[in-house]
């Protein structure tokens, strides 16, 4: 359905308090290094430092009073706030002031996932956990011990980890989320779109969301760029089987059937190849394979697509000349979650060819080619040198070709007695992942944790994995810590400073602090790091600066260099053949589909609908929902369910309901939305509700953990992603008694 533009104010999700706030100067501070902040106005100190309450990393002012916190703001010198921070980032003091944080290291007393725990003194926990790991290692090997981890403080256990011998170190944040996109994009144009994106959004005309939602995926740049970039008249074209907000913003909103978007993409790619509407000098200096890639689109006609997707032919055609008619800054943006229905990476390749054919990469209003403050490292005084053992995270029968980092399932699924891999893994060091809801067929995490010889929880809250561990180990917040230096590559380079802005409440400790202390116990410390400061410092020195100035600064920015190809910088690509590979022999080789192939979804059993989950703006996953602040902007989820469905099934907005997967495993209650926004054929919900740890005193039994339906996934045969789009569910009206526990 083609949708009237709708005047644009700003992104604001569904609920109020969504949009950017902050000083709101924006950018114009960010051209030079001048900025530094300002002493605040009432008598209170501004420490600049950034943000973690998602890994997005937008830096920070923090104003403190009288040892308290006040209010945290955007940073206008540093170029991923620009000003401001998104909602979730303004409540961070939530986080820090949450009466049910980690207070002290726990010992676990009774039976594993039974959240009985005796308070320790730090010697304790840490002499227990470190004669507990020499006595796996002993046993099983070092690499039988592996991380599980998210968040920028897991730099300094990681480096214990490895020092200690294993580099089974995994995280929910690749194979559950970013994974296929980075293989697609890797095997298309030799390297992967990062984190964060290099994206050009600001300067866009047309960008094109397929299943990508901004606006309640707040990534806060790309949400800016966004807002600015509607400004200044650019156009949206949103493919979502759901009404979205950018939906709501959208000149185009196609209601796509879910798990179709191989099918719209190849039929776009048709159009555009057949009428001749792509970048032909581009594709013929930097591509190869163009020819097969003619043949391959030749009978995707929208026709054919129309019968899959549900998206009329003449539509097909008209969002494709549109998109095509804004190239080269036309973007298709890659996303972000994208393993979704197991053919996860040929949908990625298949956004990434249609952007070569926009040949909108290395383009202004595409994908920038990005360059980082060259900060160099300082070694600690040995250098690792074990040769460490391939990770036994894919079983022996089913390798995987394009494995990338390692998949945090397969590590699980070697934690599970009589796994078919090539070593077991027995002890689990969990740093900032709640691996009970990352996680796909929670099922199976438990069987894993319960078989474990050991599990270290390092957390700042009583997350369900901390219930699970035998020792949990408090982490003092970002707002108390310093951590590595930040330099990624993007526009323009820049270093950031993570700094404490009060010191550690509670009895908490960084996470520097316990690798190093760790590391004194087992024997490590000749290859970590130990003053943080005077590491960070001689960091520093290495660029001329120091510590003293960044912790005043918060970032310094690096000279501009050309980012895109029109100012004059050619690409390179790091694929074989040193082009962008339409047609990949790579995957050829591996015996998989070279073009990419659609697969039509499975149909849902009989009074099912499919289960879709994603964001929501004020909130990072289940992180936050015990936040004070964040908490009661958003109190709980509701499952979304089409009103024609809604009114068939009898239900309405505001009921209560248990949803029910296909193999019976329930969450809820939930309430009800019945609207008009969604597709017939599925149900969608927020991520990160229904905690069933007690000790979240807010967020405990609000709303529904999604990850309890999860009890299916498809694997992506490239690189062993899970796709978790392949649940189904019905609704069940919930008893009363379930409502009111
Ligand atoms: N069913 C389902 N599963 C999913 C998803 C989904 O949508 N649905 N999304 C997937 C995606 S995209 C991702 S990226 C992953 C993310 O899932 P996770 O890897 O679990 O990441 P987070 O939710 O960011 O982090 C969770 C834990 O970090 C703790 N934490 C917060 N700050 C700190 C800190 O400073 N230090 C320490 N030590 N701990 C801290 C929190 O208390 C919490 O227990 O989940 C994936 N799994
Ligand atoms: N506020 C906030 N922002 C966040 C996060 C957060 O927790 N809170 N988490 C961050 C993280 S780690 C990630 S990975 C990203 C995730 O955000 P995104 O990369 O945007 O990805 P998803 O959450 O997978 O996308 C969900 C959207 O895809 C739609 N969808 C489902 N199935 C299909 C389909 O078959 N086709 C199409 N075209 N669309 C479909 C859903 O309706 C939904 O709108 O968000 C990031 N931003
Ligand atoms: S996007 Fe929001 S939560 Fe994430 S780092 Fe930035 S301000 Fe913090
Ligand atoms: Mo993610």
């Amino acid at each position: 359905m083609a949708i009237g533009r709708r005047t644009f104010i700003k992104i604001v999700g569904a609920s109020a308090g969504a949009t950017a706030v902050g000083v709101g100067l924006g950018s114009r501070l960010l051209a030079s290094n001048d900025y530094v902040p300002d002493p605040g106005t009432d008598g209170d100190e501004v420490i600049p430092t950034f943000c973690e309450i998602c890994f997005w990393k937008c830096g920070v002012l923090a104003h403190k009073k009288d040892g308290r916190i006040t209010k945290i703001v955007g940073n206008p010198a540093h170029p991923l706030s620009r000003g401001r921070l998104c909602p979730r980032g303004t409540g961070g003091t939530g986080l820090l002031y949450d009466p049910d944080r980690l207070k002290r290291p726990l010992i676990r007393k009774e039976a594993r996932g039974k959240q009985v725990f005796e308070e320790v003194s730090w010697d304790e926990a840490l002499d227990h956990i470190a004669a507990k790991l020499k006595e796996v290692a002993a046993k099983h090997g070092p690499e039988s011990v592996a991380l599980f981890n998210h968040g920028y403080g897991a730099s300094w256990i990681k480096a214990l980890v490895q020092a200690y011998g294993s580099d089974n170190v995994g995280a929910p944040s690749y194979a559950q989320c970013r994974g296929s996109r980075e293989k697609a994009f890797e095997l298309t144009y030799g390297s992967a779109v990062g984190s964060p994106e290099v994206l050009d959004i600001e300067n866009t005309r047309v960008l094109t969301l397929i299943g990508s939602h901004l606006g309640e995926n707040m990534h806060n740049t790309q949400v800016q760029e966004l807002a600015d970039a509607i400004g200044a008249g650019a156009e949206l074209v949103v493919v979502d089987p759901r009404f979205s907000t950018a939906a709501g913003k959208a000149r185009y909103w196609l209601p796509i059937r879910p798990g179709t978007d191989i099918a719209l993409l190849l039929a776009w790619m048709h159009v555009i190849v057949k009428e001749r509407l792509y970048d032909r000098d581009y594709v013929a200096k930097y591509a190869v394979g163009f020819e097969e890639l003619e043949k391959h689109v030749a009978d995707k006609t929208p026709e054919w697509a129309s019968v899959e997707t549900g998206i009329a032919p003449e539509l097909i055609v008209e969002t494709a000349r549109f998109i095509a008619g804004a190239r080269p800054a036309s973007l298709v943006h890659p996303g972000r979650r994208s393993n979704w229905y197991g053919d996860d990476t040929q949908r990625g390749r298949s956004v990434a060819i249609l952007n070569a054919l926009l040949g909108s990469w290395g383009r202004k209003g595409g994908f920038f080619l990005p360059t980082s403050y060259a900060v160099p490292k300082v070694p600690a005084s040995k250098k690792i040198e074990h040769h460490f053992k391939e990770p036994p995270d894919a079983p022996l029968d089913r390798p995987v070709p394009f494995l990338g980092e390692a998949l945090a399932h397969g590590l699980r699924d070697a934690s599970i007695p009589g796994a078919n891999v090539a070593y077991p893994i027995k002890a689990w060091i969990v740093y900032g992942t709640n691996l009970l809801q990352a996680l796909p067929e929670p099922e199976k995490t438990v069987k894993a944790l319960e078989a474990l010889d050991f599990v270290v929880a390092i957390d700042v809250l009583p997350a369900e994995i901390t219930g699970w561990a035998d020792v949990v180990l408090p982490e003092a917040t970002y707002l108390e810590r310093f951590d590595d230096l930040h330099a990624p590559p993007w526009k323009r380079g820049y270093v950031a400073i993570r700094q404490p802005v009060v010191p550690p409440l509670h009895d908490s400790k960084p996470g520097s602090w316990i690798a190093w202390e760790l590391g004194k116990r087992l024997g490590l410390t000749d290859y970590l790091q130990g003053d943080v400061e005077s590491y960070l410092d001689a960091r520093l020195k290495k660029i001329g600066s120091s510590l003293t100035e960044l912790k005043a600064r918060g970032v310094l920015l690096a000279k501009r260099e050309p980012t895109f190809i029109e100012e004059g910088l050619e690409p390179t690509f790091a694929t074989p053949s040193g082009k962008i590979e339409l047609f990949s022999k790579q995957l050829e080789d591996a015996g998989l589909p070279p073009l990419p192939q659609y697969t039509p979804p499975a149909p849902a059993p009989a009074g099912h609908f499919r289960l879709l989950v994603g964001r929501a703006p004020m909130h990072t996953f289940g992180r936050t929902t015990n936040n004070p602040f964040l908490g009661r902007v958003m109190r709980e989820n509701v499952v979304w369910l089409n009103a024609k469905r809604a009114r068939e099934l009898g239900f309405e907005t505001g009921d209560d309901v248990v949803v029910v997967n296909q193999d019976g495993a329930k969450a809820g209650p939930i309430k009800v939305r019945a609207t008009e926004g969604i597709r017939p054929d599925c149900v969608y919900m927020v991520h990160g509700f229904g905690h069933a740890s007690k000790e979240l005193h807010f967020a405990f039994s609000r709303g529904a953990d999604d990850s309890q339906l999860v009890t299916r996934v498809a694997i992506d045969p490239v690189m062993g992603g899970t796709g978790i789009n392949v649940n189904f569910v019905r609704l069940e009206r919930a008893a009363a008694s379930e409502v009111s526990a």
